[in-house]
């Protein structure tokens, strides 16, 4: 397997977040991806690439302008030590800017593109894109549940220029920004299964009556299920979200890779094991699909090096 690493990432250092009005930590730190970083450092069969730099023109094209604009420019407003939330392109109060969020959210774009690419290129038929912030609550106007820019909606529609491509988001939450940009569309399918937004983070969005439209109808599936419904319920879940997959025949398969259905994660949590991902690893692998597996949330910091590694395992 090939990993994509920047670590430009790490300017992007946000400490606190909005909890009813009250400041809390930030659980997305830039640890997360330094510590699977280190655990992958272990395992010998790797192979490690920097991103190349893509033009705004090639990275931000599922983004309006005014949003690009209005984040580079808050983002360079802001001087060292200081942090905002914004009132403007954002669906929550859950992404804060300092001067470094510009530079890692783009540097994190390039990564998954680095990682789309090298997928094209046949350098491997698995890639894994260690990037943050993460992308999937990014739409092509707003920003939200810590993410500024979405990076396997990038690396998606990059892909889908040689083939039909297929997202799988296995993230807690529902990825509204991914569904947002493809919701029209019946060359990317974007699958999910997430926590029953009924109850959970994003609120307004991943019902499974949001099926697409227009040529996009049928081509998007919300699978709910509930918080900590364990492994026996979530397996079903998951299994019917590969024949999902496997009936649309894609070309490409991008992973939406959340960590947080982990059972001792701080915000959220499905109740699954550390093996319980490997299962997950081991039934993607035998869709036997080009597979880019882009990171998204995931904020147990103990267990991320493992969770990562047993994902790297089972799916190589
Ligand atoms: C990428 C990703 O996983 N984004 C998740 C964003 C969810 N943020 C809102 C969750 C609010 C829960 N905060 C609980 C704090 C308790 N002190
Ligand atoms: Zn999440």
């Amino acid at each position: 397997m090939l990993v994509i690493y920047d670590p430009t990432h790490l300017l992007h250092n946000p400490t606190t977040e909005l909890y009813d009005g009250v400041a809390t930590p930030s659980p997305e730190t830039p640890d997360r991806i330094e510590t699977i970083k280190k655990s992958l450092e272990e395992l010998l069969q790797l192979c490690w690439k920097n991103p190349d730099n893509f033009s705004d023109e090639e990275a931000l094209t599922l983004h309006s302008k005014p949003y690009i604009e209005y984040l580079r420019e808050s983002s360079s407003r802001l001087v060292k030590g200081q942090e905002c939330v914004t009132s403007n392109f954002i669906h929550d109060t859950y992404a804060p800017i300092s001067n470094g969020t510009w530079a890692a959210a783009r540097s994190a774009l390039n990564t998954a593109l680095t990682g789309a690419q090298s997928l094209l290129q046949g350098d491997d038929n698995a890639v894994y894109v260690l990037c943050r912030p993460p992308g999937h609550h990014a739409g092509d106007a707003y920003m939200g549940g810590y993410c500024f820019f979405n990076n396997a909606g990038a690396a998606a529609n990059y892909l889908s220029a040689h083939g039909r491509v297929a997202i799988l988001d296995i993230d807690y939450h529902h990825g509204n920004g991914t569904q947002q940009l493809f919701y029209e569309r019946s060359d990317v399918l974007y699958v999910s299964i997430h926590a029953n937004p009924a109850n959970q983070y994003p609120y307004t969005n991943g019902f499974e009556a949001e099926t697409g439209l227009g040529k996009g109808l049928g081509f998007n599936k919300n699978i709910v299920v509930e918080k900590y419904c364990g492994w026996d319920i979530y397996s079903h879940a998951f299994t019917e979200a590969l024949e999902a997959v496997t009936q649309f025949k894609p070309d490409y398969l991008v992973v939406s890779l959340g960590f947080d259905g982990y059972k001792d994660d701080p915000i959220a949590g499905f109740g699954l094991s550390i093996e319980n991902f490997g299962q997950i690893s081991s039934e993607i692998k035998k869709l036997g699909l080009p597979t880019l597996l882009v990171q998204e949330g995931g904020y147990c910091i103990e267990a991320l090096g493992d969770l990562a590694k047993e994902i790297v395992e089972n799916l190589s």
